[in-house]
């Protein structure tokens, strides 16, 4: 019966978005874990609650032109998918990559709906961005590229409409061009983007959250197990923003960070990336956008061409870099190494045979919409702030997160308790998610 229920379900999800196999996959994973949910509720199958849920309400592309520094003529593609406005405003970040697609944009826009479930914060599901590379572009090319995105994109956004944020390759200097822009078109100021400036509407904290978030998360769980995270070895992917934010909590907890990477290869730094190493990494993303074979060339460290950091003994991983960057094999060699505890950082980092070995190995595993929902969360508290036209101190947004993470990681317990799966931090984030989205569905008629 329950296999049936989700085939049928998946056939028709299957069919209406051939070839997009990145949605079909989070879509799977969502419904193998809401079906007993399904069972329990026949009201939301007379309703159809997961077939609108799995159409998004918009998609949005459109063509954004810009000219280089060469005077060239370049074209881009925008995207913004608004995937479900059932328990507020569109929320999620936009994606500067060249992988992204539609697929890439409807997988991040319907992950981010359940997220933003968790976080109790009123806010819906959306994600955008374009197959734009920021990377190896002048500063002048990246403002023209944003305000020629932005000029199609404002029409579609508002503080009550949607609100974009950022994600891979869009950071301060990004929503700085994109607000600008934004702001003449409209002649408004307001909360229409998160993640923006300090001195200019945005939120402290909103940076490191996203890092920060994960590792209470992380706190939390090995909690559970009456194990702590100090004097762990941890193994993260990436050095972006949430890279950072992640090695900084855990400095601050006395853990240590081990490796970083990059598409290329990774770095292996056994004494742990701290002090003036920890403000090089930090430099090297957020200032220079440079590759991170130059921590490991100005550190003498080991660097390994053309893997990812998975092989490394560690008791705890973090992958913090992109979707399905830890693969069933990469799971196996983590678990022969001991790792005890995996956090996903990143959308869907861990591929299905990963998820599954962590599982029947009995390791702690944190599905991303609830271990990265710090970053979504702050971005609220964000929106907070600029609806009653203050801001709060370091101290204030620091811990009203730390509070955030801690209900959610309970609110994953307690559902997987009670759905029979207890330690399930997959069915508990999935059931919890959907169950508030669906119910605020419910309420609001067919629509
Ligand atoms: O994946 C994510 O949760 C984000 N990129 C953050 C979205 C936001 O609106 O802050």
């Amino acid at each position: 019966m329950s296999a049936n229920l989700l085939n049928e379900y998946m056939q028709g999800v299957a069919a209406r978005n051939p070839g997009e196999k990145e949605f079909q996959q989070a879509v799977h994973e969502v419904l193998e874990s809401i079906i007993p949910v399904l069972e329990r509720h026949p009201e939301f199958r007379k309703a159809r609650i997961v077939e609108r849920l799995t159409e998004p309400e918009r998609v949005i592309t459109f063509r954004v032109p810009w000219v280089d520094d060469r005077g060239d003529v370049q074209v881009n593609r925008g995207f913004r998918v608004q995937f479900n406005s059932a328990i507020g405003p569109y929320k999620g970040g936009l994606r500067f990559h060249p992988s992204v697609t539609v697929s890439i944009m409807k997988f991040l826009a319907f992950e981010q709906t359940f997220k933003n479930a968790l976080t109790t914060l009123p806010m819906g599901g959306g994600k955008g961005g374009s197959d734009f590379d920021p990377r190896g572009k002048s500063d002048n090319e990246v403002m023209r590229f944003c305000q020629s995105f932005t000029t199609e994109l404002f029409r579609h956004v508002g503080a009550d409409t949607d609100v974009p944020a950022g994600d891979i390759g869009v950071g301060g200097r990004e929503i700085g061009y994109i607000y600008g822009q934004y702001k003449r078109l409209v002649n408004r100021f307001e909360g229409a983007f998160t993640g923006k400036g300090v001195g200019w509407g945005g939120s402290l904290m909103r940076p490191e959250a996203t890092g920060y978030g994960a590792v209470y998360f992380a706190q939390e769980m090995l909690a559970t197990r009456d194990q702590s995270i100090a004097g762990r070895t941890v193994a993260i992917s990436g050095y972006g923003n949430v890279g950072c934010g992640v090695t900084e909590k855990l400095n601050q907890l006395g853990a240590r960070v081990v490796t970083i990477g990059d598409e290329y290869g990774f770095v292996h730094d056994p004494e742990g990336i701290t002090g003036a190493k920890y403000e090089f990494m930090k430099e090297l993303w957020q200032v220079r956008r440079a590759p991170a074979k130059e921590y490991a060339d100005k550190f003498n460290c080991r660097w390994t061409a053309g893997a990812r950091p998975w092989s490394v003994a560690c008791d705890v991983a973090i992958p913090t870099a992109a979707e399905n960057e830890l693969s069933g094999k990469d799971a196996e060699q983590l678990i022969a190494n001991g790792c005890t505890c995996v956090v996903e950082a990143a959308n869907m980092p861990c591929t299905p045979e990963a998820v599954e070995a962590f599982q029947k190995n009995n390791v702690l595993f944190a599905p991303g919409k609830a271990a990265n929902a710090g970053g979504v969360a702050t971005s609220g508290l964000e929106m907070t702030q600029n609806s009653m036209r203050l801001s709060w101190s370091r101290d204030e947004v620091d811990a009203k997160l730390h509070d955030i993470m801690r209900r959610i990681h309970k609110t994953c317990v307690d559902t997987a308790a009670a759905y029979g799966k207890p330690g399930n931090y997959v069915i508990g984030a999935n059931v919890a998610g959907f169950l508030k989205v669906a119910m605020a569905m419910m309420d609001q008629g067919v629509v």
